[in-house]
């Protein structure tokens, strides 16, 4: 149903005041933008600018209110979900004297580990607000945050829903989801109100109708398994605010039909660049350790890239930068290998702190590189794990305008923005010597929920390189499409 609780019940002319102000503030325009991703949409929908609108803020903080007073929901505590409904929570919550918890979002010392402020009551049900809900999957981090502490949360409302499936994801992981106002409704108001002519709101219609999020069960995947896990790459590759490299990355992907990262460890150039020219068609990244080369010049550098260029791969040094910021930078930049000269993306180890991505981030961000961080390791007895894991994942979300995924055995992080590409793979499991641990791309990529897998000795080990590709691209391809419940024919 498009229409919201609040517009059918009697509300129209405060609903028709809302969007007036909204569009007078600038919170919802028409036009042609183009998102982070790349993307062209013809709206563009920003509330955080309420703020500098307090009547605003206050009609839409009393609209939410009112919304879940109308459903009756029982609820002890409300919780914004960062950062623009945090005002909105705190208005509610002043005004009505409801306690408030925060949650927050970047615990700035991982020691503390705190990530919600204000006091809990374990059982006690707590009523989430947001501003916007397209996917639903900033409500479901919250929701998840809030349930570890041991809270009960089974309700969301939300001041405008932009129908592209964020309801029945939610409902789908057991919460109702409640909004003020539809897109729908604000179209049909602005048309009415001739601030937007009705070729425009065609397109807007199109725009959503072509880009809805499902739920799991509508997909054929079985339920509990995690939101982006169910998404296509292609559909990942157009989410707003994703990282340009993410979007080149799951778009090639999706058209070469490849998750298959070859691990090109060898010590010669020439062959280095032998198996970029003879595997490229089957990669979607060729993976380097420059540092391991007995022959490195920049022209190697400059032949690998244009192999990239014609069979459309993208780099990746596998550097694992581990300094303080100030180091890594000129590790990244300098040297005899300049890697951020040539190479897409790069990774880093969490271990110094937030400032080995800024460091990184100062040079690659201008030349629109990316980064992956080391959330987990594939070696045997590998400290990476637990609140390590956990403080990669959280460092990742602070610098998503660099930082695109993650080196993980399994999915880390529940945002579909994010890439997970897992090393440690063979066909056959088993291990080496020095403490190596093989998975198999099913595993990973069907069960453990990674995106992408790299492989190593067992491609180059074998006596017909591309021919050994090509059955790990087509197993790990495989395994995607089982994912997604599409099921393929040999
Ligand atoms: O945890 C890790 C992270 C990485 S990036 N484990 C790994 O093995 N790697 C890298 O993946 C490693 O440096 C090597 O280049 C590749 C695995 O090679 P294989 O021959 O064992 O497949």
């Amino acid at each position: 149903m498009a229409s919201s609780p609040r517009a059918g019940s009697g509300a129209r002319g405060s609903m028709e005041e809302l969007v007036s102000g909204l569009y007078q503030a600038q919170a919802v325009r028409f036009g042609d933008f183009v998102l982070k991703s790349g993307l062209h949409s013809p709206v563009y929908i920003d509330l955080r600018v309420i703020v500098s609108h307090p009547p605003l803020l206050n009609q839409v903080a009393d609209l939410l209110f009112q919304t879940a007073k109308d459903t009756g929901i029982k609820y002890d505590s409300v919780c914004g979900v960062p950062y623009t409904a945090l005002p909105l929570a705190t208005i509610i919550c002043s005004t009505k004297q409801i306690p408030m918890l925060i949650r927050r979002k970047e615990a700035k010392d991982y020691g503390t580990k705190r990530l919600v402020e204000g006091t809990i009551v374990p059982e006690q049900t707590c009523l989430i607000i947001e501003d916007i809900v397209t996917s639903g999957s900033s409500i479901l981090e919250t929701v998840d945050v809030l349930q570890k502490e041991g809270l009960k949360v089974t309700d969301a409302i939300v001041l405008l829903d932009r129908e592209q499936g964020g309801k029945a994801m939610l409902a789908d992981k057991g919460i109702h989801l409640h909004s003020v106002c539809t897109l729908s409704t604000v179209l049909e108001i602005l048309q009415k109100q001739k601030k937007v002519d009705s070729e425009m709101v065609k397109e807007v219609q199109k725009f959503i109708e072509g880009a809805v999020f499902k739920p799991a069960q509508q997909n054929g995947i079985a339920p509990g398994k995690r939101l982006c896990k169910e998404m296509s790459f292609s559909t990942r590759a157009q989410l707003p605010g994703i990282h340009p490299i993410a979007t080149r990355l799951l778009n090639l992907m999706e058209k070469k039909q490849t998750n298959l990262c070859l691990s090109a460890d060898v010590t010669d150039s020439k062959e280095l660049l032998e198996l970029a020219a003879t595997l490229g068609p089957s990669i979607c990244i060729l993976k380097t350790h420059v540092d391991i080369l007995k022959d490195f010049t920049p022209e190697v550098a400059k032949e690998l890239r244009a192999l990239a260029d014609k069979h459309q791969f993208l780099i990746f040094e596998d550097r694992k930068f581990a300094d303080i910021g100030n180091t890594v930078k000129h590790q990244y930049e300098g040297g005899i290998f300049k890697i951020a000269s040539w190479a897409d993306f790069v990774n880093a180890h969490v271990v110094p702190g937030a400032g080995v991505v800024k460091g990184l981030k100062e040079i690659g961000l201008p030349l629109q590189r990316g980064c992956l961080l080391i959330a987990e390791m594939s070696s045997q007895g590998s400290l990476a794990t637990g609140d390590y894991t956990k403080a990669a994942v959280q460092m990742a979300e602070e610098s998503s305008d660099f930082v695109f995924g993650f080196i993980a055995g399994s999915q880390v992080s529940n945002k579909p923005e994010f890439l997970h590409l897992t090393p440690g793979i063979q066909l056959q499991a088993g291990g080496d010597a020095l403490g190596q641990q093989y998975l198999s791309p099913q595993e990973v990529i069907s069960n453990r929920g990674s995106d992408i897998i790299i492989v190593g000795r067992g491609i180059l080990s074998a006596s017909n390189r591309p021919e050994e590709a090509e059955k790990y691209r087509k197993a790990g391809w495989e395994s995607y499409l089982s994912r997604l419940g599409v099921h393929t024919q040999d």
